[in-house]
């Protein structure tokens, strides 16, 4: 991933200085893309360490289109919180918002108002509710919900034995990818694993909201465990919950199996020590970058993010699908055997 990334920014580097010295003008940098572009980079919580991978991504295709970038959000991932600092970015008068929404509906009017003020906004990460996909261009995710929301029963099943019964610690009950990822497990797990069960009866009476919030999500491992005292399993898919989970499971020696999306650097002692086998994710990094550039050529007017269009950041091109969304690909999975690598990477 690391090497791919490189060629790209070398590509690009050729690219940019056989430009710079051909007609187009100095301050041209990617080919189809404006330089000097302002943009806002909006985490659900800029305190949230998957995010500060995002942005690593984000600032790196900044530096590479001659763009420049400012991490802003707030501290507390919600939809209200992120409104106050969308409205900061209209008077400021960015150019671009690529933005992962803590709420897929409080901060929709918000958008409205960016658009209106000729402000291109991307979703990244987590998309704003269908219904409003008109709100942003395009949306960056990294892999069709799915995808994310079956791989996770399988790597619980694994972890149980394929029998028990099972809940998932969330993060906002607002987030539309969490939501998402959950909606695909519930059928899924009574489908495949005839022998597990979710603990509440179904997998929503099942979902527990920690809110992105270390704190909170140590309280809601605490209450699955005293609700549901025989809890086989539990989902995390959110990189603050798999964390709480994690830590919490091994300070109480619980004996509740955990898995999730955990960012390998927060995950690594965990996995190393046993106390949790597998967790999976993505490369946030990725994502950020991916994002960024969506977002530059939207606002460059040289990629529209209709469905059945395509824009390419660093080498690679990403087509816009269903729904006005790109997919970045499958989640990596990691285990004891390969988190030492991952976990100098994010
Ligand atoms: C948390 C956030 C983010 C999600 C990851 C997996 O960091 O909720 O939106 O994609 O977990």
């Amino acid at each position: 991933m690391i090497k791919k990334l490189a060629k790209v920014v070398a590509a690009a580097a050729i690219v940019g200085a056989l430009v710079a010295t051909a007609v187009t003008p100095a301050s041209a940098v990617v080919p189809g893309i404006k330089s000097g572009l302002k943009i806002a980079i909006m985490p659900k919580a800029v305190n949230i360490g998957y995010f500060t991978a995002w942005n690593k991504g984000a600032q790196k295709a900044c530096k590479e289109i001659g763009a420049k970038c400012t991490y802003v959000g707030p501290t507390e991932a919600t939809g209200p919180a992120q409104v106050q600092f969308i409205n900061k970015i209209i008077q400021q008068k960015y150019d671009v918002l690529v933005i992962s929404a803590a709420d897929q509906n409080a901060i929709v009017p918000s958008l409205k108002k960016a658009k209106a003020a000729g402000i291109t906004v991307v979703t990244s990460d987590a998309d704003v509710a269908e219904a409003s996909a008109s709100s942003r261009v395009v949306s960056i995710l990294p892999a069709a919900s799915s995808r994310i929301g079956t791989a996770q029963v399988d790597w619980i099943a694994e972890a149980v034995g394929k029998k028990g019964s099972i809940a998932v610690l969330s993060a906002a009950a607002t987030a539309a990818n969490q939501n998402a990822w959950i909606k695909a497990m519930g059928p899924y797990l009574t489908k495949k694993y005839p022998k597990m069960s979710w603990v509440g009866g179904t997998v929503g009476k099942s979902t527990f909201y920690g809110d992105d919030d270390a704190t909170k999500s140590t309280a809601q491992f605490a209450a699955i465990l005293s609700q549901y005292p025989d809890v086989a399993g539990i989902i995390s898919p959110t990189t603050v919950g798999v964390l709480a989970a994690a830590i919490e499971k091994k300070a109480k020696s619980a004996k509740v199996k955990v898995t999730g999306l955990g960012l390998p650097s927060q995950m690594a002692p965990y996995i190393e020590d046993g106390t949790v086998k597998k967790v999976g994710l993505w490369n946030p990094i990725d994502l950020g970058y991916v994002a960024v550039y969506a977002a530059a050529r939207a606002e460059s007017g040289t990629f529209t993010g209709k469905v059945g269009t395509s824009f390419k950041a660093g080498t690679t091109t990403y087509k816009v699908t269903t729904g006005g969304v790109a997919f970045l690909g499958d989640p990596f999975t990691f285990t004891k055997e390969n988190i030492k690598t991952f976990k100098k990477i994010y």
